[in-house]
């Protein structure tokens, strides 16, 4: 059975972004694979949030997860801080990645934006704690949304050159299963940015814990154009917003592009954002419902978390033990 490892920022509510371009993905792999599924609070950490922020999101989004259809029971989820294996295999592969592919990520600079020495040497620095993060699971395949597309392909190159350096074949490649559909969900204020938790507006996205009349709202005031929806593919060219709108009905229905098109196309987007917004109820609805019940027992997720990581730790210690005495750490 392959193993599988992803992970997911606890930086605010899951969008519906992190839901198609990743979590569902989660939830179907878990049938046919060993999965293991990290909070990474060590990569949050990466951006300023105060410590209570912190906290409280990681149990937001340990309760997400679970609603969403994780099981921790048959699966592993924990929160990244509570394995060392991490931490120690990041610092290896930081002395493994060159600064000139750091500098060619394209994540980084979108992040850190014109003032770049003003944010942390973590935000620089993400991409070898997430090769190590995978690479301490041995895991072969990472399921993400498409912007991840450029963190994995490093997390193969330093593999390589660790492989290379210390003539081994200790780390396995890697494959990234990116969703044929939604692989990345655009904002609903700008459709040429991707939604994303940390954008300053909350109308930008569909948070998972939202209620039918926040939902309802924010796809009602979701930029569009003035022209009717067409009725075929094309017709979305240059029309970014349009062409998101009609990704995530295809992406939650299971049409396709085309199909959700042939009915809608023709008229305005006033009967296409009614029926895009009960779909997103139907879908997100009980996902908020659930998490807001598991949010009650705090104490329950941290249990949840602590047996996740025990489990973890069970599997990549030996690994990231193994690794050090490659490079020639005593112990
Ligand atoms: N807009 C998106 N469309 C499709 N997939 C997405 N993912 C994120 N945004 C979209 C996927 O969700 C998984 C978890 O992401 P993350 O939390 O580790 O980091 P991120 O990609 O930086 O997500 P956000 O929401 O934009 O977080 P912030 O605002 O904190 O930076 C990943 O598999 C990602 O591809």
């Amino acid at each position: 059975m392959q193993r599988v490892f992803s992970g997911i920022q606890p930086t605010g509510v899951p969008q519906l972004g992190n839901y198609l371009g990743a979590i569902r993905n989660w939830v179907a792999l878990q049938k046919d694979h060993e999965c293991i599924f990290c909070l990474v609070d060590m990569h949050a950490l990466t951006v300023w949030r105060t410590p209570e922020t912190l906290r409280q999101d990681t149990f937001t989004q340990t309760a997400c997860l679970i609603a969403s259809g994780i099981n921790p029971k048959s699966q592993i989820l924990y929160n990244q801080s509570a394995v060392s294996a991490h931490a120690r295999l990041g610092w290896i592969f930081n002395c493994v990645v060159r600064l000139g592919w750091l500098n060619r990520m394209t994540q980084f600079k979108e992040k850190a934006g014109k003032d770049r020495e003003a944010h942390s040497a973590g935000l620089y620095i993400y991409p070898s704690l997430m090769a190590a993060d995978i690479h301490a699971f041995h895991a072969t395949r990472v399921p993400v949304g498409d912007d991840q597309r450029q963190h994995l392909e490093i997390a193969n190159d330093i593999a390589e050159k660790f492989n290379h350096d210390y003539e081994v074949d200790f780390f396995p490649t890697i494959e990234a299963l990116i969703p044929p559909e939604a692989a990345r969900v655009m904002s609903l204020r700008d459709g040429t940015k991707k939604m994303s938790k940390s954008d300053p507006s909350a109308q930008s996205r569909i948070e998972l814990t939202d209620t039918a009349d926040e939902i309802a709202l924010k796809i009602r005031r979701a930029k569009t154009d003035a022209e009717p929806l067409p009725s075929e593919e094309e017709g979305l060219e240059s029309r970014p917003e349009a062409r998101n709108l009609v990704t995530i009905y295809a992406a939650l229905s299971g049409e396709s592009m085309a199909q959700v098109l042939a009915r809608f196309g023709g008229s305005g987007f006033g009967p296409f954002k009614t029926a895009l917004a009960d779909l997103l109820v139907t879908h997100i609805g009980p996902v908020g419902d659930e998490t807001r019940r598991l949010l009650q027992a705090p104490d329950h997720l941290q249990a949840v978390l602590r047996d996740g990581a025990e489990r973890a730790n069970v599997i990549a210690e030996p690994i990231v033990r193994e690794a050090e005495r490659l490079v020639g750490f005593l112990r």
